[in-house]
């Protein structure tokens, strides 16, 4: 990745002051770079302010649509700032940027903080990010950590992998349900029992919540039962009732993200995760790098192009077709090309 120029790099260190200042107009224009993905500029944002992060504390809300996902993350803010805690937060939605309308409806729903400082709300979209969200969640999390919030809340949709990745990024995940959506049964399909560190049945003002209550709790108990987990300082997702809508069941839902949080600390997790969390994001750049080198050299590409002809005719097949293309890149590497 090349440099950006002096004039640049003025421009956006003085940009970055202005975010450790705690600017919100200069924070939204960072997100910004992080959500386009401008590989020069972001890498000068992540040099300068990953190595101010590493306080805030990290929470997952996910689930499926309409489960209250948007509700139960304002409620949850409204509480942490109660308790003094200054909170950002990120929605992710892997759709956009052709959902602009359930964005806008994010945003005004959760806009009772607007007058707020210690509060500071993002939808966010991957637009121009080789990694996509799996890399963009992790730097506004990272950016929103350096520029000095205690909690940093991430809503995702909970679709296919998101949840799996939104839990790489979280300290704490909480698993968003509610009856009349089926969604014990999908539950159980998602892999979502496995991320969950805390569970909110929310929509318990409307019938079925009991049932879906007891529902995931017998399936916790299968899972425990047949030992997927268990011993000694296993941890044991508590199942939390919310009604988001009026705040109800939030104090209680915190107290079990506290506790979570006690834990992490307690059995030495917390380090864990973040080496975790560190791995996918290096990870996710090293794929990246690889994909642009190819792009970028002629004779990769071209060989990428001949063995992918060769696979799709057969006379090569895909594992051979990938060992030509990396060796291609290794040559290339050590001949100093
Ligand atoms: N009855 C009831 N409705 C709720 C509750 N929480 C959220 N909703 C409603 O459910 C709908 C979807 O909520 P939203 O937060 O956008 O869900 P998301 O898609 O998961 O983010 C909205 O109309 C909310 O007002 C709740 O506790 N009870
Ligand atoms: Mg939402």
């Amino acid at each position: 990745v090349p440099a950006i120029d002096d004039d640049a790099r003025a421009d956006l260190d003085d940009l970055l002051d202005q975010v450790l200042a705690g600017r919100r107009r200069a924070l939204a224009r960072v997100l910004t770079t992080v959500e386009d993905g401008d590989p020069e500029r972001l890498r000068h944002v992540v040099g300068r302010l990953h190595p101010l992060g590493g306080t805030a504390r990290i929470l997952g809300i996910t689930g499926s649509p309409g489960v209250g996902k948007s509700t139960l993350t304002n409620a949850v803010a409204a509480h942490l700032r109660s308790l003094d805690r200054t909170v950002g937060v990120i929605a992710v939605d892997p759709s956009s940027p052709f959902s602009g309308g359930a964005l806008l409806g994010d945003r005004v729903r959760m806009q009772g903080h607007h007058a707020d400082e210690g509060v500071y709300i993002r939808s966010m979209a991957a637009r121009g990010h080789l990694g996509g969200l799996s890399l963009a969640t992790p730097q506004a999390v990272m950016v929103l950590d350096a520029a000095g919030f205690d909690d940093v809340v991430v809503e995702t949709v909970g679709v296919g992998q998101s949840e799996v990745e939104v839990a790489a990024t979280a300290d704490t995940t909480v698993v968003v349900m509610a009856p009349g959506m089926g969604d014990s049964i999908q539950a159980a399909k998602a892999g979502v029992l496995e991320v969950a560190d805390v569970f909110a049945v929310n929509k318990a003002d409307q019938s079925g919540a009991g049932k879906l209550e007891s529902e995931l709790r017998g399936m916790l108990e299968m899972g425990h039962a047949a030992g997927a987990v268990g011993g000694e300082g296993t941890w044991w997702p508590p199942i939390v009732r919310t009604v988001a809508v009026r705040g109800e069941g939030i104090p209680e839902l915190v107290a079990a993200i506290d506790e979570h949080g006690d834990h992490l600390a307690a059995t030495g997790r917390a380090d864990d995760l973040r080496v975790r969390r560190a791995e996918q994001v290096v990870a996710q750049l090293v794929l990246d790098r690889v994909r642009q080198r190819v792009a970028g050299d002629g004779d990769a590409a071209d060989a990428l192009a001949a063995a992918s002809r060769q696979v799709a005719d057969r006379s090569l097949d895909p594992y051979a077709a990938a060992d030509r293309v990396l060796d291609m890149l290794d040559h290339r590497a050590r001949d100093g090309a």
